[in-house]
């Protein structure tokens, strides 16, 4: 075994040419296995393989800096930076991060996990290596998904006209998590099937030697051979235009050509964009079929490709049907998903409505202002987006559609923590964010059964914009619908009031237990709406007991806790004792909900507990 012989990019080095296929094919098996177990993104880091390889080889990661676009497809990386030990515990509580992390290794340059940043990064990265003097590559690895982002232009614009030297790598599969969409792609697969230009270059190349701009004859005949491409390569790359010079497209899976591209690439001392068609899933045939399914992807059987635990009814699967009906029964409702159909629930909805489904994607901003524009003409638009993701569009929320009173719906997937994605994709901003922009009502379902009729309200009785905000997965033992009022009653008791919203209501009611079996009374409610929220709601909900705890899986600034505390301080109505638990100030790691809850005391016994010190005085 080859694999097993490299510790760190040194050993990758080291090996003969004729090592690499055999260390490309171990990488695949290893991924598969590993993946397999834990969970993970297979599709795209097998696609990876050859590319991640031959940057080893021709880079050093230590000192040369390599930012990964999204950082799904680092796993080749890791594995071949030391790190292949630890695949048994990855994306789980205290284990390898299925992300890019700086402190986990001086190879990895930079976290990630939000799409279309990484030419910004790369650029700033480059600019310091400038101004400091320092001597290093900077490279950038982007897809084509992650391209039509709108950050990555405005990073290629920058740096394009920069002349920094900065490497932008592409990695072209032709896919986002599904096919990719828009205008973008159509450009790459044109310039993918014009192979010819790369071997004109690399032998118009050859002729002057591998430092060609100090061959006086060859900046005569560069002017020549950029006349000549016009004439012969009509229509420059979108890259050209924007002042990187065009290197591609190259077969991803060809190695020793990689390995050469990138070494030009380092030489050329300029931005580069170096352009890479790999196959999403390569090497395992079920991901190659399906590399949507296989782009993150639940343990599997590798034999069979088959999921180990097929997942059951989830909040998105619900939400996604219940739109679908509700857009039979209207004809403006619409849906809008910015690159996440299957994420989301809506792939039924695509197929039922093709003409009111709308992939902008992975474009959140976008999104949302076409959202506006849809319903400043009569439609009833719902961008169905995960909260992490919605961060993006925070300006367009503000700016389109609440100073407009706009009617459109957010269906805020992925709420709260969101498990083995860890700190890059927990939902634990929209609750601060949303309820801080005038206008917006948000409404928080507890059941699939709570989902549907506050998206029927949302979408046909209420006005303005209107958030639902929905965990990852299904239900927990709360199963009611109680959504008709702005909070809910769960539980009487007399002693303590417990208040959540959402699914998080499901450890109330086990505290309740505890504590009524040590003989402390709690009183359960649950919020139905987190925004606006009403003076008469939150005093009926604290009543005359002292003790008010609020529970919530969100950042503390700004909670929900601390506006209803504010509402009742403001009416000289304040709780002796106030306990707020919530994530406070600190970005929770992957690992289970379960786990991330009890590590954050947001868990049923650390609720118990701190009602428990609250009544004995501490
Ligand atoms: C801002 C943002 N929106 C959505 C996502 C979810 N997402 C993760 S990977 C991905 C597709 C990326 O496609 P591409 O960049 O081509 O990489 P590939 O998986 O094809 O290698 C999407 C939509 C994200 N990470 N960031």
């Amino acid at each position: 075994m080859i694999l097993e012989t490299i510790h760190s990019p040194t050993d990758v080095k080291a090996l003969k040419k004729e090592q690499l296929p055999q260390l490309c094919q171990e990488l695949r098996e290893f991924l598969v296995e590993n993946v397999s177990r834990t969970g993970g993104h297979l599709a795209s880091n097998l696609g990876a393989v050859e590319l991640t390889v031959a940057i080893h080889r021709v880079f050093d990661t230590s000192r040369d800096r390599l930012v990964f676009d999204v950082g799904h497809q680092c796993y080749v990386h890791k594995a071949l930076t030391g790190r292949q030990e630890l695949f048994s515990t990855l994306r789980q509580f205290g284990g390898l991060s299925g992300f890019p992390k700086p402190y986990e290794s001086e190879h990895d340059a930079f976290i990630a996990g939000h799409a279309s940043n990484s030419v910004s990064v790369a650029l700033g990265m480059a600019r310091a290596r400038t101004l400091r003097g320092q001597d290093y590559s900077v490279l950038a690895l982007i897809g084509d998904g992650a391209l039509t982002g709108g950050l990555a232009y405005e990073g290629l614009n920058n740096a394009g006209a920069s002349h920094e030297p900065l490497i932008v790598i592409l990695n072209d599969n032709g896919m986002s998590i599904n096919p990719n969409v828009g205008a973008m792609p159509s450009h790459l697969s044109r310039l993918r099937s014009k192979p010819a230009y790369y071997h004109f270059k690399k032998w118009y190349r050859s002729l002057f030697g591998k430092h060609p701009m100090e061959n006086g004859l060859y900046r005569f005949n560069h002017r020549v051979k950029s006349s000549l491409k016009k004439t012969l390569w009509p229509g420059s790359t979108l890259f050209e235009d924007m002042g990187f010079t065009y290197l591609g497209p190259i077969d991803g899976h060809d190695l020793p050509r990689l390995c050469d591209v990138l070494e030009w690439a380092r030489e050329l001392n300029s931005p580069v964009v170096v352009h890479v068609n790999t196959i999403k899933g390569k090497g395992y045939p079920f991901a190659e079929q399906n590399p949507g399914k296989f782009h993150g992807i639940s343990p599997f059987d590798p034999q069979t490709g088959l999921l180990k635990k097929p997942g059951g009814e989830s909040f998105s699967g619900v939400f996604g049907k219940t739109l679908a009906d509700c857009a039979a029964e209207d004809r403006r409702v619409c849906a809008i998903t910015a690159a996440m159909a299957d994420g989301t629930g809506l792939s039924g909805f695509a197929k039922e409505f093709p003409d009111r489904f709308f992939d902008v994607a992975i474009a959140e901003g976008h999104g949302v202002s076409m959202a506006a524009g849809l319903a400043s003409q009569g439609m009833i638009p719902v961008f169905a987006v995960y909260s992490t993701f919605l961060q993006r569009g925070y300006d367009m929320l503000i700016h389109d559609i609440a100073l407009e009173r706009l009617h459109v719906v957010l269906g805020v997937d992925r709420a709260g923590l969101v498990g083995a994605d860890g700190e890059t994709h927990h939902g634990c901003f929209d609750p601060l964010f949303l309820c801080t922009i005038p206008g917006f009502t948000v409404l928080c379902p507890s059941s699939f059964a709570e989902l549907r009729s506050m998206l029927r309200k949302a979408l046909f009785q209420l006005d303005g914009p209107v958030a639902v905000r929905y965990p990852r997965g299904g239900e927990g033992a709360f199963r009611e619908d109680l959504s008709d009022k702005p909070a809910a009653r769960l539980r009487e008791g007399t002693d303590v009031t417990l208040l959540s919203y959402g699914v998080l209501v499901n450890n109330l009611l086990e505290a309740a237990d505890i504590l009524a079996a040590e003989g402390i009374q709690a009183e359960v409610w649950k919020l139905n709406q987190i925004s606006p929220l009403d003076h008469t709601t939150i005093c009926e909900a604290l009543g005359s007991r002292k003790t008010l705890l609020v529970l919530e899986d969100s950042f503390g600034a700004g909670c929900v806790g601390q506006r209803v505390a504010a509402i009742l301080a403001e009416h000289g109505q304040a709780p002796e004792k106030l306990i707020l638990k919530n994530l406070g100030k600190t970005f929770a790691p992957e690992g289970s909900v379960s786990q991330l809850e009890h590590s954050f005391g947001l868990d049923a016994a650390a609720v118990a507990e701190a009602v428990r010190e609250a009544a004995h005085g501490k």
